[in-house]
Parts: C-alpha cells; structure tokens; sequence
C-alpha cells in the first residue's frame, strides 16, 4: 500500500506539468460583478457579470474560483494550440441548477463559436468537465452563461493542454449504487474512466470517520466502466465516508476526481452540527439520512421553497428544497429525510433533491420533540448556536424595538426583550403568524432561524412562529401535546400521550365518559 501512494504521489506532479494553459483563480482579485479585465497566473482575463468569490458559498479549490452570474469569463490571450480544455464548475450557494457554454476564438476574440454542448450544472460539489478542441494553432477560449437569469455558478481550475500532448485520465460519473449506504452491505461505487491512450489502474480511495486513507482496486466492468466496492464490515450506522476515485494511464498521467461525502445508515442531527472556527459546517456538501419529528410546518415562511423544519433527541435543522412550497408536513409527525447538508447563511439545512427523499414515518413512537425552553434572552444570546433549528419558547418577552404592521399583509421583524432591552432577539412575523397583535408582556414559542451571511455565521438569529397560536398571555405558555393516542387494552383501553411544552403544569388528570358527563 505504501508503495502504491508513492507512485500516485509522484505522477500527480508529473501530470499537472502536461497542462498548457492552467488557471486556479487564486491570485487576482476581483469583488464586483461589474465587467473589468483582472490578471491571473495564466494572463489577463474578462469577467463580466463575474466576480472572484471566496466566501463559505462559493465553491472552489484552494480559496478562489469565478463566481459567474449572468455573464462571461473571457481569456485576453491565447494559447499556441489547445488538445482538450478542462474546468470545474459547481452551484454556487443554493442557487438552482443553471447551464453555460465554452467558446473558442481563432481570431483574438473577434468571433466566437460554441465548443461541444451546453453544460448543466446542478450540483453544489466541484465536477470537472472536458472538452476535445485537438486544435493546432493558437487560440482562446471564453465561458458564457447561458441559462438560469442572475442564479450564479463557480468556475475553478482552467486548463488547456497542448495540441498532441498526452492527457490525464478523464474520471466522470462517480456514483454510489445506493444514495444512503446501509451498514450491512457493500458500498459500491463506480465511474467512467477515459484516457487518450489507456489505462493501467484505477482506485477507490477512501477514508472512513476522518482515519487513514484507504483504497480497493476498482474493476474494468465494460468499456470504460469501473466499479470498486467498500466491504460492508468496515462501515456501520453513521460512519462518515469520504472517497474519490483515481486513474493512471499508460504514461503515468493521474487523475483523481472530487470527494463524494457520504454518512452510512441513519445519523443524528447534532452529529451534522458542527462548525469550524469560522462557523462553517465541517460536512458542507455530505449526504445523510435523518430521522425525526416535524416541529415546523412548510409554506409559513415561503409561498415559492420548500422550508420546514425536523428535530430529533439531539438538535433541529431545517429542510429547504426549491419548488414544493405546498408538499404536506404535518406537525408532531415522524419523518425519514435524505439530502445534502448545505449551510446557507448560517443555517443549517438538509436539502432532498426529490420529495421521495422525505418518507412520512409518523405510525412509529414519536421521538420526544422536546421544545427548548430559553432560560432568557441573555442566556440564548450566550450560545444561539446551540438552539438553531429548534423550536424554542420566549416567556415574558415585550417589543423593545418595532411597531406591530398594521394591515394582515406584511413580513415584518421586530426585536423583543425580557429584560428591558439589554439584550434583545429578533421576533419574525408574517400574515400567517401575526394575525393577533402582542400588546405588554407576552410568552412566544418558534423556530430559531439564522441569517447570517457573514463569517464566522454567529448573528443574525430570529424567532419564527408556526402561527397565530404560538403567543400566550405572559408566564402561561401553556402544555403542548404532540401527540395522544387511546387503544384497546384488554377491556380497558391504553392511552399514550407525549408533550412538546409543560410550562405550570401540576400534572394530567384523565376523564372518561360513558353516557352523561364526564368522570375523573
Ligand atoms: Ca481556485
Ligand atoms: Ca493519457
Ligand atoms: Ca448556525
């Protein structure tokens, strides 16, 4: 094995040599989408509607990629000859998926013709992409947006080899055979391995839970088809895999393709909450599996997206999608959720990408959705991070800052205080939850949101209602059931209930009737 890493380590810098043209983006600057030329290690480019972003939503190698909206990148050089251009291109954010071309000009930029087909790009993960140009004469080439209006992309890592040169294996397609691997099978994954001569290896490289890197060979199935597998007994319930695939051809050029993250089986949500010291989730762009209790419904926040919330035993996250602002969350009900944990403004969000992926799971015991109830503002405010994405309870809150709308058509944020305003917490309201104005002193129960779209992404928290129904009189906040459920039980009958809040409460006392009234 030692051997082997030797030799991939030595041909990866023997490959990079091959490469042209090659642009990482890393050493210019440039902070505006305005039209402006920049000088990058390569030469001199245009970027129009295009910027070089490096904040936690862009996606890039090293720290610098294109960030490009509605625009262009456009090299101001040529290259002598070009065999085959290579880029990595990903969603910048979460924006929708959206599609760009390549272009070359043989006359210094005078006249451009497009290069292969439009590109779709619908993943928040870097994929590199390969164009055949095989041109002997000098050239250059431009990237044009040609879909998704002011939804932007990030494009990293040009590269243009020389006309004749032998190029690196082409690795695409890398996918698992099951979306969410389950601890008791194989993870099996396979890709589409090209190379403009041949190849001689390729590899499955792996690690599991952050320890040393692995590999397993993959096999040639068809064509340029390979598979490779993870042996079931070394993955079990939550394990977090990273792995890619690599490539050698003939001539010892290597290629290795981006990490796939993946969490097997079933996963805690607080497994999935933690951020580095510059409050960026260290499982950006993972796949997991959650299970929990819907604390939050869909379409109160958003009339277009897909925004609900899930809490298990151990913390809460939102579920965002784009479209499906309608599709029915209930309340208190259990749900098995598939997605990709994506942070967005601080948020953490598990994204589905169908609603197949959210699985009703509500006949089960129901999870205890425990309902956080905030000791006071001051105390929220000392570790916010700590309640985002759960639903909390506020008691003897009052308006420390804003006016209640006066009309039923509003989104509005005011900022309510138990302490006179020394600290103070954003209240969301919106038609559906401000119907009934809060006058005085008054409890409030809601989700805890984030906005925050500045590093280190530890500001910007706000309490969102579920409704109307989420404001009591001051020091009332009443029990919630989440659920209550009677059976037969011999000949008497069984009851379960669970609840969401106890807040003065002595107890429960059980009535039953048969005919006429109620009896303890
Ligand atoms: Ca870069
Ligand atoms: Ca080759
Ligand atoms: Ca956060």
């Amino acid at each position: 094995m030692k051997k082997l890493l030797a030799i991939l380590a030595l041909t990866l810098s023997a490959g990079m040599a091959v490469g042209q043209v090659t642009e990482d983006f890393e050493s210019g600057t440039k902070t505006a989408y305005a039209a402006a030329d920049v000088t990058l290690g390569s030469g001199t480019w245009t970027l129009t509607d295009a910027l070089l972003g490096t904040t936690a939503s862009d996606r890039f190698n090293g720290t610098k990629s294109v960030r490009l909206r509605n625009g262009s990148l456009t090299m101001k050089f040529n290259a002598s000859t070009a065999g085959t251009v290579s880029v990595y291109h990903a969603l910048y954010g979460s924006d929708a998926s959206q599609t760009w071309k390549l272009q070359q000009s043989i006359d210094d930029g005078a006249n451009w013709t497009d290069v292969g087909s439009a590109v779709t790009t619908s993943s928040t993960s870097l994929a590199q992409v390969s164009f055949v140009v095989d041109l002997n004469s000098p050239v250059r080439f431009q990237i044009v947006k040609t879909s998704g209006g002011t939804t932007r992309i990030n494009i990293d890592d040009f590269s243009i080899t020389a006309f004749g040169a032998n190029t690196a294996p082409s690795i695409t397609d890398v996918a698992r055979t099951a979306y969410i691997p389950e601890p008791v099978d194989n993870l099996t994954v396979t890709s589409t391995i090209t190379d403009n001569g041949s190849i001689s290896a390729a590899y499955l490289r792996y690690t599991i839970n952050g320890g040393e890197i692995d590999s397993s060979l993959a096999t040639n199935t068809s064509g340029s088809s390979y598979s490779a597998t993870i042996s079931s007994e070394l993955i079990s319930d939550g394990d977090f895999v990273v792995y890619s695939y690599s490539a050698l051809d003939n001539l010892g050029a290597y290629s290795k393709s981006t990490d796939s993250k993946v969490f097997v089986g079933t996963t805690s949500i607080s497994t999935l909450r933690v951020n580095d010291m510059n409050g960026l989730n260290v499982y950006n762009n993972s796949v997991a599996r959650i299970v929990g209790t819907a604390s939050f419904p869909n379409g109160v926040t958003s009339a277009t997206n897909m925004d609900w919330y899930l809490q298990d035993e151990s913390a809460g996250i939102n579920i965002f999608k784009f479209g499906d602002a309608s599709f029915p969350v209930e309340i208190g009900t259990k749900y098995t959720v598939s997605g990709v944990v994506t942070p967005f403004n601080g948020r953490l969000e598990i994204v589905p990408s169908s609603t197949s992926n959210i699985v009703n799971s509500g006949s089960g015991i129901l999870p205890d959705p425990t309902t956080v109830v905030v000791p006071s503002v001051a105390g929220f405010l000392a570790s916010p991070e700590d309640y985002e994405g759960e639903l909390a309870s506020f008691k003897n809150v009052q308006i420390s800052s804003g006016t209640w709308p006066a009309t039923s058509t509003f989104v509005t944020t005011l900022l309510v205080s138990d302490d006179g305003g020394v600290n103070s917490i954003a209240l969301y309201i919106n038609t559906t939850t401000g119907g009934i104005e809060q006058v005085g002193t008054f409890d409030v129960v809601g989700i805890i949101r984030q906005d925050d779209n500045t590093s280190p992404f530890n500001a910007a928290y706000q309490i969102v209602p579920r409704s109307a129904d989420d404001f009591y009189p001051a020091n009332t906040l009443p029990v919630e059931l989440a659920s209550f459920t009677a059976s037969a039980f011999g000949s008497g009958a069984k009851l379960v209930w669970s609840t969401k809040t106890e807040q003065n409460n002595a107890g429960f006392e059980v009535e039953r009737k048969t005919t006429g009234n109620w009896t303890s």
